[in-house]
């Protein structure tokens, strides 16, 4: 089977909670569904993890973080040799990965292949890193030794959402395991298949029990049990600002644990009036319509300087009319369905508003289709700064387009927000560019281009869109305790 050609009926092969490689009903007895997005039809049912299955799951994580277990003693490379054999099963499984991806999420086949190569690399670089992490000689005033060691935080939980479920996989595991913690993960409950059978190839892998641990379960039980627990040392976190709130307030009161957050944004994307209009029009296309618009960094704020304005809303109409939506096993597919009712209700609550409060629809703003979570490729003009579609982060192919007249205008317009994740600028001017990069808050800035992210570049926000970052050597340090040791020698030699 070529890669290009997608298994229609992937088998479920796992539901169960995963823990010390071995799979467990919940405590409680209770499972959840999962939807497929396409026709509101439930795909299975899987073991709903709580409280109980949390604890049971960070006691097995605990006990293969202790001095004395195959995890730590085992030499560095050998946990990157373990990651790079994770890489090669998913490479073996990549046609039923991504058919199953899809299914769960509803993102086009094509797109889950391109999520899943993502995954391997980034794996695959933190995996490099597995021998690489290296401490430092200091020299120390007085008679002593000094050197850091840098250590692994621990136990760490991690709360994934649903929008990339395989890639959410990657960046969370890959930098905890080279450093050598272990890992409690939450799927998001939309999505929690995927994860399941990463899980499945870890043991075929050879990593050792209790190393990964994965509770499926609902935010508000599995997840806040994670949050608050007092034997996880760190809780990574990717979702909304408002839950991301409640995971900080869980770990301040608990025991302080090590936090990092990624989380929602309203990113700019600014074109000026000597953009390639051409390659601004589809950028700008891509960074709000890519992934359904359920994109953490989508550019949901299009700035375009007035000389331009209706000629690029024109464009920018026509691209939105021209997508194609549908199957998403259909190659020709561009975008599949928002991932439950909830974010359908909610993305259609936006079209709404967005006309009630004035702004011009100029394409989509309605249902596509009548099953399923399907929304028209939207795309409102006349947009000003104090709408809310212009404020809120939609999460769906909404593209709100606004004007601007000049440079310093656009960029405090650009800046006025309480989030600040990532932002781009179209202009043949580098002086513009520049001045736009350096004047920004965001954690990713792209300069002609959208959405341009890869393992080997740190990602995350300022403001109420993160803490921390993700990918890169700075991802890393997110994963890992600096310890200086301090030794009295008899007379420094230096
Ligand atoms: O997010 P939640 P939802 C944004 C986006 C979207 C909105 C709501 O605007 O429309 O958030 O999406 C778990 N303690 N983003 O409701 O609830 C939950 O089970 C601990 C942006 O899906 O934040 C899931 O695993 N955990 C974002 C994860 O948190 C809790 C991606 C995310 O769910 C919890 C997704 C609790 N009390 C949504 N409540 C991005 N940054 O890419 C929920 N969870």
């Amino acid at each position: 089977m070529s890669d290009q050609e997608a298994m229609l009926f992937p088998e479920i092969k796992y539901t169960k909670i995963f823990i010390n490689n071995e799979w467990h009903d919940s405590v409680s007895g209770k499972t959840f569904p999962t939807i497929n997005p396409c026709t509101g039809e439930k795909i299975c049912d899987v073991q709903e993890g709580d409280k109980a299955d949390i604890d049971k799951a960070v006691k097995a994580a605990r006990d293969a973080f202790a001095l004395d277990a195959p995890w730590r003693t085992m030499d560095a490379s050998q946990r990157g040799n373990l990651m790079v054999k994770l890489c090669e099963l998913m490479e073996r499984d990549k046609v039923y990965l991504a058919s199953l991806e899809t299914l769960d999420n509803g993102k086009p086949y094509l797109d889950s292949l391109g999520d899943l190569q993502m995954t391997i690399d980034c794996i695959k670089y933190y995996a490099g890193y597995a021998d690489k992490i290296h401490g430092k000689t200091i020299p120390m005033d007085g008679d002593f030794f000094s050197y850091t060691k840098l250590h692994p935080v621990g136990v760490c939980g991690q709360i994934i959402p649903w929008n990339y479920p395989l890639m959410m996989v990657a960046w969370k595991w890959g930098p905890a395991l080279a450093c050598g913690n272990t890992i409690i993960m939450k799927p998001a409950e939309q999505t929690p298949l995927t994860a399941l059978y990463c899980a499945a190839l870890s043991v075929e892998a050879g990593f050792p029990p209790g190393v990964i641990n994965i509770v499926p379960g609902y935010g508000p039980t599995a997840g806040a049990a994670l949050a608050e627990h007092m034997d996880v040392d760190k809780i990574a976190f990717t979702g909304s600002t408002e839950v991301g709130q409640l995971v900080m307030m869980a770990a301040a009161k608990s025991n302080m644990k090590r936090v990092t957050f990624e989380m929602g944004g309203k990113s700019p994307n600014i074109i000026f009036d000597d953009a390639d209009l051409d390659e601004a029009v589809t950028w700008a296309h891509a960074a709000i319509m890519n992934n359904h618009g359920q994109n953490c960094c989508a550019g949901s704020r299009t700035y375009v300087q007035e000389g331009i304005y209706d000629e690029f809303v024109k464009r920018s109409a026509k691209m939105a009319a021209e997508r194609v939506v549908g199957d998403p096993y259909d190659k020709k597919t561009q975008q599949g369905p928002q991932v439950d009712q909830e974010m359908f209700d909610k993305v259609m609550k936006y079209c709404n508003i967005g006309k009630e409060e004035g702004a011009t629809c100029q394409a989509g703003g309605e249902r596509w289709g009548n099953v399923g979570y399907f929304v028209k490729p939207t795309v409102f003009s006349d947009v000003t700064d104090d709408m809310r579609i212009a404020r809120e982060e939609i999460f769906g192919p909404v593209q709100t387009i606004l004007k601007f007249k000049t440079l310093e205008e656009v960029i405090e317009k650009a800046n006025s927000s309480k989030y600040g994740l990532a932002a781009g600028v179209h202009t043949r001017d580098i002086n513009k560019a520049f001045t736009v990069a350096q004047s920004l808050q965001a954690g990713s800035m792209w300069v002609n281009c959208y959405d341009c992210i890869s393992s080997q570049t740190p990602f995350g926000g300022f403001k109420q869109s993160g803490h921390g970052r993700e990918l890169g050597e700075e991802g890393l340090k997110e994963y890992y305790e600096v310890k200086t040791v301090t030794i009295k020698v008899p007379k420094k030699i230096s």
